[in-house]
């Protein structure tokens, strides 16, 4: 799958907008979209730069919560303005993911996304960390009392509870 594609892989109304700056983020950001597989969360994944299509970038994240997207994960390298840009025009919870290039090592992807103004929060992942801005948005999905919810939080019990195993096994 490319990151141009909107396939969350179950057909099913997407919940969670996977955006990133450029296609070559794709290769960082796939593991968001393979954590949310595993959970069987529909989403859409697309290239939104802030930078190249401002404008484009500005109507997604201010039609997202209409078109019925719950959370937000967005991924940029370089001068990241992508996840808190977003996040100045959409009420959804957005989580930024830093993605390293080859110059300064992801740092300053990681300061361009953290150091948000008051008022306007991005939930940031480490650099590279687009697993945990899946399974954090899976969690997000969690917390509400839907029936999705519900079953989500079972699984995601069961997730930890494998996690605590391996990492039984390995200190055994
Ligand atoms: C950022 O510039 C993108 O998010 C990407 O990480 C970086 C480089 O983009 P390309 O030049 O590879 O398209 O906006």
């Amino acid at each position: 799958m490319s990151a141009n594609a909107t396939d969350g892989g179950t057909g099913a109304k997407p919940l969670v907008g996977l955006v990133m700056g450029s296609d070559s983020d794709w290769p960082v950001m796939e593991a968001a979209a393979e954590a949310l597989a595993e959970f069987g969360i529909p989403f859409e994944a697309d290239v939104v730069s802030a930078h190249r299509m401002p404008t484009e970038m500005i109507s997604y994240g201010q039609s997202a919560h209409e078109r019925g997207l719950r959370v937000i994960i967005a991924g940029a390298g370089g001068a990241a303005h992508l996840p808190g840009m977003l996040a100045s025009v959409t009420p959804l919870p957005v989580i930024g993911v830093p993605v390293p290039l080859k110059t300064l090592d992801g740092m300053d992807s990681l300061l361009s996304i953290v150091q948000m103004p008051a008022g306007v929060p991005v939930a940031t992942v480490s650099i590279a960390g687009a697993r945990n801005a899946g399974l954090l948005a899976v969690r997000m999905l969690a917390s509400g009392t839907d029936e999705l919810a519900a079953s989500l939080r079972g699984e995601l019990i069961e997730f930890a509870a494998d996690l605590n195993a391996v990492a039984s096994r390995k200190g055994a």
